[in-house]
């Protein structure tokens, strides 16, 4: 069996970008030879504040959507990374194995830091928190989007430098990245990511969103002053963004969208592209609907829970073992 990991923060509604990296974990689970763990990585969502309320609420709906989107919760395991204390306490002994100077390197703590006005030191540690996550699975691949490539690198360094130094005991865990659609972009700048941060509600669109808000961010999408329709990324961001969008979601190769859209202008593109937009996210708005408030989302996650604890306390005992703790 190969043991799958990932992890999605409840820091908001899950937009198109997020999704595109999640349709890997639908694909994954049909493979009888993987055992899939998808965690709603609560923790990582506090380096930043959150309302109490709110993180509450997007935790089950995170949790109601990963069903919502096709994840059969009899073929994965569903949990809340609160829910496993292994995870921070494998965190505690990865940093005590690994540097200030590697977290200095990290892209993505260098971006959201210079935003803020006070930094915690949860947001700068955050990726040792994410190599416990992985590495408390003893993970073979972990489905993620192209920004996280820097932070799997990270994880991969720390276990096979735990490994050398300690003897054999932790997996390296190798990234899944999606083929087309690794890194969608906002759609007000599609010179950065799509993100949840961003406060322009029409960056992003998010799964759960309206058809008249989906229609409003996709019309007034940046694109260029010129009306050729190809792929282009350093010249043509915008249009690439969306070439790519109705790539993923209208399951249409980038080359067949060149073709079908020869010698028309944007406004035909977009158009289309919303209403492939909307029928895509349709039934998950439905199935969403439906499990929301139901009593059989908490039960899932106490048994998601219950076997993510079994599997990562073990681990955890080795990696123990191994740096001299006495145990019973
Ligand atoms: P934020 O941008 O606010 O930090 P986020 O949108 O990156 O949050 P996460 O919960 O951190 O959300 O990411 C969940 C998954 O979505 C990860 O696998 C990540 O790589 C992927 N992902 C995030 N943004 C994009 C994007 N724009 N394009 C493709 N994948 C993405
Ligand atoms: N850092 C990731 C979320 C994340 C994750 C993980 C992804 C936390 N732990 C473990 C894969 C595996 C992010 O911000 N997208």
């Amino acid at each position: 069996m190969k043991r799958v990991f990932s992890g999605v923060q409840p820091s908001g509604m899950i937009h198109l970008g997020n999704y595109s990296a999640m349709q890997n974990f639908v694909k994954l689970q049909e493979d009888s030879n993987n055992d899939c763990f998808y965690c709603i990585v609560d923790l990582h969502s506090v380096t930043v504040p959150q309302d109490p309320k709110v993180l509450y609420e997007n935790s089950l709906e995170l949790a109601a959507l990963y069903i919502a989107i096709g994840l059969d919760p009899k073929k994965v395991t569903l949990f809340l990374q609160s829910q496993v204390p292994a995870h921070t306490e494998l965190a505690w002994l990865l940093q005590c194995n690994s540097y200030m100077g590697e977290l200095n390197r990290m892209t993505q703590f260098k971006d959201k830091s210079q935003k803020m006005t006070s930094v915690t030191t949860g947001l700068y540690t955050y990726p040792i928190l994410m190599a416990a996550d992985i590495l408390a699975y003893d993970t073979n691949y972990v489905p993620v989007g192209d920004d996280q490539k820097q932070h799997l690198e990270l994880t991969r360094d720390i276990a096979l430098r735990f490994n050398n130094k300690f003897g054999n005991t932790f997996t390296v865990p190798e990234g899944i990245y999606p083929k087309v659609g690794a890194r969608i972009m906002s759609l007000d700048d599609p010179t950065t990511k799509m993100s949840k941060s961003n406060p322009n509600e029409f960056s992003k669109i998010g799964l759960l969103e309206t058809d008249a808000k989906i229609k409003k961010s996709i019309m007034r999408a940046t694109t260029d002053s010129d009306s050729e329709i190809r792929l282009d990324w350093e010249n043509k961001p915008g249009v690439s963004n969306l070439l790519t969008l109705y790539s993923v979601f209208g399951n249409i190769s980038i080359k067949e969208l060149e073709e079908k859209y020869k010698g028309q202008g944007y406004g035909n593109l977009k158009k289309d592209l919303v209403q492939v937009i909307i029928n895509y996210i349709k039934p998950i708005k439905e199935r969403y609907n439906e499990l929301r408030g139901s009593d059989e989302l908490k039960e899932i996650l106490k048994e998601g829970a219950m076997r993510a604890n079994e599997i990562s306390s073990d681990v955890v005992k080795r990696v123990k073992d191994k740096m001299g703790f006495v145990q019973f």
